[in-house]
């Protein structure tokens, strides 16, 4: 088995791995399916930026004409994202996108899959797909792979157009933990409140580093997801958000999306209907995300090579 020679890296990726320097692997469907452009591209950028502010090196994964690159440049981001047959690429999508030298955004199972393989720990996103709400057999590929790919993964919850109480019980069959940073609550994507609890919560980067060098020592290989609020500033109220889910949900039906197609509709539809205030809460909150996956990134990486504390 050799699945490096489907890998590209970036040349600061590539240097950063040399270093054991802190990676922060961000995925790519969201560039491809979860936003409009060009605010997708801005958005690529800015959580790089980000993550480089906080000190460690991004990661944008993504599969370019049959290439699974592990750092892309922005004129490579562009072209994935401007391709003409663009893949939303999750554990069943790489062999036909490699095969047919195709392109796509990785989801968070396709990410957690690639990072996974080049040795990168810490990944950050906007909401994890789950279960939906109709029709409850439509459960993400996010959530199986959560529960065998040990990663820390940070993010804002799940996405809150779908079934959050059955998304975290089937976190808790998986054997994920849930750890609410600054929080004993599971966000609601874009409100800072859903009523659920946690089940452990981590106030420091120091803290979740701990956790998962505790997880994983134990032989455990499921993932632990991060929970963050989304910035209050750009937060939603629930009650306004679930009006607008609901009626997507009833378009959605109406229109018979369906498959790989809901969660892009309904994140489209939920931002026509609140005139672009989701949007303005999912870019924030991925910024937000991507700065303390930065900082827990460095805190993982000084627990595991002592020698190089600045
Ligand atoms: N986070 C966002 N927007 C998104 C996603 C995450 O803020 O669009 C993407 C992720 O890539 C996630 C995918 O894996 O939505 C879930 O899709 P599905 O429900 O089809 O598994
Ligand atoms: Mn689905």
């Amino acid at each position: 088995m050799n699945p490096q020679k489907y890998f590209h890296f970036s040349p600061d990726v590539a240097q950063a791995r040399q270093n054991a320097a802190p990676l922060v692997a961000l995925e790519t469907t969201v560039l491809t399916h979860g936003l409009p452009y060009p605010q997708n591209l801005q958005l690529a950028q800015d959580m790089e930026n980000v993550v480089r502010q906080h000190g460690a090196i991004p990661a944008t994964i993504g599969i370019l004409d049959g290439i699974i690159h592990v750092g892309m440049d922005a004129s490579q981001i562009e072209s994935m994202i401007t391709a003409k047959k663009l893949r939303k690429i999750s554990r069943r999508d790489f062999a036909p996108a490699i095969a047919r030298k195709e392109s796509g955004g990785t989801t968070v199972a396709g990410t957690l899959i690639a990072a996974h393989a080049v040795g990168m720990p810490v990944f950050a996103t906007g909401g994890i797909g789950g279960v939906h709400r109709s029709p409850a057999y439509d459960i993400s590929a996010d959530l199986p792979e959560l529960s065998r790919t040990p990663l820390i993964v940070v993010c804002a919850g799940a996405k809150s157009i779908l079934d959050l109480p059955a998304t975290l019980e089937y976190l808790e069959t998986a054997g994920v933990p849930v750890v609410g940073y600054q929080t004993d609550e599971f966000p609601a994507f874009y409100s800072t409140s859903s009523g659920l609890p946690v089940s452990a919560r981590a106030d420091t980067p120091e803290e979740v580093a701990a956790l998962a060098e505790a997880h994983w020592s134990l032989g455990i290989s499921s993932s632990l997801l991060v929970v963050v609020p989304p910035p209050s500033e750009s937060a939603l109220p629930a009650g306004d958000v679930e009006k607008a889910i609901a009626q997507a949900l009833l378009d959605a039906e109406q229109q018979q999306v369906r498959g790989q197609a809901a969660t892009p509709f309904l994140l489209d539809r939920v931002s026509q209907l609140t005139g672009g205030a989701t949007l303005k809460a999912n870019l924030d909150l991925l910024l937000e995300n991507a700065r303390v996956a930065a900082q827990i990134s460095l805190a993982y990486s000084r627990l595991k090579h002592p020698s190089l504390r600045a």
